[in-house]
C-alpha cells in the first residue's frame, strides 16, 4: 500500500472515529392513529426493536399508537416542526396537502391487494414520495398499506340507490369524501377510534372500512350488511421529519431509511397473507354480503374522475403502471 493511500485511510478513520464519538444517541418518537393490536402498530415497535439493535443500542424509538399524540393532521404539524420525529400514516392527510396522492384513490385502480402490493412497490409511486420533502417537509420513506375499503352498514346496500342519503362514515380526506358524494350518500369524516360508538349511536349508517379492522374493531357487532366492493386501496406512508433528517448523519439516514424501509415491506406482505383468511372468517360471520365492481358504482366513478383526472396529473401515470402490473 502506497504512503498516500495509507495516509488517505488513516484520516478517513479518524473523521469516522470522530463522527461516532459525536453521533447523537437518540430517543426517536414515532406516531400512528392505529389501535396497538393493528399491524401499523405492531410493526411500528418491531422497527424500534430493529433500529435498537441495529444501531448498537445508541438509537431507540418510542412508539405512541392510538392517536396518543393527536389526529394525523396533529402529527403532521409536529413532524413539520420536528417535535415529533416519525409517522406511519395514512394517505389521508397527505392527499389533502398534496392532491397528486389523491391518485391512490381512484376507485378500481387496483384490483385487490396483490395489485396494490405490486403498484405501491412501483417507481411510479415512489415518484410520488418524491414530491413530500418540497411539499409537506417530510421523508417519505416507503409504503404499507391495509386491506381494500369495503362498505359494512346498517341496512342492505344492493344498489347504489340505496347509499342515497345514507350518512357513511370516511377517512378525514377529500378522495374519498368526493366518492362517497357521487354515490348519493352524505359522507360522515371521522377517525377510526371513534366509528365503533358512532355506529352503535346510531351516528352514522354505514362505514367505509378494511376487513382487518372490521374485524379487530368488531364493528360487525353493530351492522350486519357488508358490501364487499374492494373500491380502493389503502396506502400507508412511513415518514421522517424533515427537519430531524437534516439533523441526522449520512449513515443515521442510511439506518433509519433501510430498517424502515423492510418493515413497511412486512406491513404489505402482511395484508397480501391476510387478506383470504380474513375474507372467509368475515364471510363466515352472521352477515348479509352484496358484492360489487366497477359497474355497480359506474356513475359515481364517470363523477370521480371528472374531478380528480384534473386534481391529480399523477393519476394517468399510475394508471398506466397499474395496467402493467395486472396479472
Ligand atoms: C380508517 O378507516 O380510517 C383506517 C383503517 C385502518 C388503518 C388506518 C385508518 O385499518
Amino acid at each position: 500500500m502506497n504512503r498516500l493511500k495509507t495516509l488517505t485511510l488513516a484520516v478517513a478513520a479518524t473523521a469516522l472515529a470522530a463522527s461516532t464519538l459525536t453521533a447523537q444517541a437518540r430517543d426517536f418518537r414515532l406516531g400512528l392513529i392505529t389501535p396497538p393490536q393493528h399491524m401499523w402498530s405492531t410493526e411500528a415497535e418491531a422497527f424500534a426493536d430493529s433500529l435498537h439493535e441495529r444501531s448498537d443500542g445508541e438509537h431507540s424509538v418510542s412508539v405512541f399508537p392510538a392517536q396518543q399524540l393527536g389526529n394525523e393532521a396533529q402529527m403532521v404539524q409536529q413532524l413539520q416542526t420536528g417535535a415529533l420525529d416519525m409517522a406511519f400514516l395514512t394517505i389521508a392527510e397527505i392527499s389533502n396537502r398534496i392532491p397528486d396522492f389523491g391518485a391512490l384513490y381512484a376507485p378500481y385502480l387496483v384490483d385487490g391487494v396483490d395489485h396494490a402490493a405490486r403498484l405501491l412497490r412501483s417507481d411510479t409511486a415512489a415518484e410520488l414520495l418524491e414530491l413530500m420533502p418540497a411539499e409537506v417537509g417530510l421523508v417519505g420513506v416507503g409504503y404499507g398499506m391495509v386491506g381494500m375499503r369495503q362498505v359494512l352498514s346498517r341496512d342492505p346496500i344492493e344498489s347504489m340507490d340505496d347509499m342515497r342519503g345514507q350518512r357513511l362514515r370516511i377517512t378525514p380526506f377529500e378522495p374519498i369524501r368526493d366518492f362517497y358524494t357521487a354515490t348519493g350518500a352524505a359522507p360522515a369524516p371521522m377517525p377510526l377510534l371513534e366509528v365503533y360508538d358512532a355506529l352503535a349511536n346510531g351516528q352514522v349508517d354505514a362505514i367505509d372500512m378494511d376487513f382487518d379492522s372490521i374485524l379487530i374493531l368488531k364493528f360487525y357487532e353493530q351492522a350486519n350488511n357488508l358490501l364487499i366492493s374492494n373500491h380502493m386501496m389503502f396506502p400507508m406512508v412511513g415518514v421522517v421529519s424533515g427537519r430531524v433528517w437534516r439533523e441526522l448523519s449520512a449513515e443515521d439516514r442510511e439506518l433509519i431509511e433501510t430498517t424502515m424501509a423492510e418493515h413497511l415491506e412486512n406491513v404489505l406482505t402482511g395484508f397480501q397473507e391476510m387478506d383470504a383468511a380474513q375474507e372467509e372468517e368475515i364471510r363466515g360471520l352472521d352477515l348479509n354480503i352484496v358484492e360489487a365492481d366497477a359497474e355497480f358504482f359506474s356513475e359515481a366513478i364517470v363523477e370521480w374522475e371528472a374531478t380528480w383526472a384534473e386534481k391529480a396529473p399523477m393519476l394517468e401515470a399510475l394508471r398506466e403502471e397499474a395496467e402493467r402490473l395486472r396479472q
